[in-house]
């Protein structure tokens, strides 16, 4: 993965939600998304909704990554669009991934039902930090274009 002087400019906040101690695939997407030139704020495991929204405040920061992976991700990230909103933080850049919910089940239904929830991309089990990164550049350039996503 080659280092791009213009993600510098992006900060972003990881981080495991809830009551989720997997913290082994966050740490290593946090540190791909370091080494690939972005700032990352990374809040670890156990971390309330709230803290990545005050983290994102304090940071000014332009996107939330909230790994979920022990099932329980659709409970955590219930009204997670909506304290962002409340916060006035409408627009930030919300992606999600890892283990998202109980067992195994179709993905379009599981992908469907975060994307109602508010965040811009669901990502499934297994998803590789050299996708994540190609599509943030992309995100954030098309956001740099113009206000459609
Ligand atoms: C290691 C492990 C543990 C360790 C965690 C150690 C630690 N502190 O990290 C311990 C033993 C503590 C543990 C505990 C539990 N675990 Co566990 N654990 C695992 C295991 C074997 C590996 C997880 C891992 O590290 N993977 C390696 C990393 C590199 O991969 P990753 O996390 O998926 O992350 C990658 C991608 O998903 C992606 N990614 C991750 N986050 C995000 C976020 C965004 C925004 C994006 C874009 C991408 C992305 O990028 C990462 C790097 O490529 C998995 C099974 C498995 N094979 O996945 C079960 C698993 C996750 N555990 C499971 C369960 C149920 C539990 C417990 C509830 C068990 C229990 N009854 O106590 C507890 C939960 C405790 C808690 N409160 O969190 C289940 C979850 C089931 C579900 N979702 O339906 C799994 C899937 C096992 C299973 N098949 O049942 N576990």
């Amino acid at each position: 993965m080659t280092v791009s002087p213009a993600r510098a400019k992006h900060t972003l906040i990881t981080g495991v939600i809830g009551s989720d101690t997997h913290i082994v695939g966050n740490r290593i997407l946090s540190m791909a998304l370091e080494d690939a030139g972005y700032q990352v704020v990374a809040l670890g495991a156990l971390t309330p909704a709230e803290d990545f929204i005050k983290a994102a405040i304090e940071t000014a920061a332009d996107a939330i990554m909230v790994s979920s992976l022990y099932g329980q991700g659709e409970l955590d990230c219930r009204g997670f669009r909506d304290l962002c909103v409340e916060a006035g933080l409408p627009d930030i850049l919300l992606y999600v991934g890892g283990n998202l919910v109980v067992g195994k089940q179709d993905w379009e239904d599981v992908e469907r039902r975060f994307l109602e929830m508010g965040f811009d991309r669901a990502f499934p089990p297994g998803t590789r930090t050299g996708d994540v990164i190609e599509r943030l550049d992309r995100e954030f350039a098309a956001r740099a274009d113009g206000p459609a996503r």
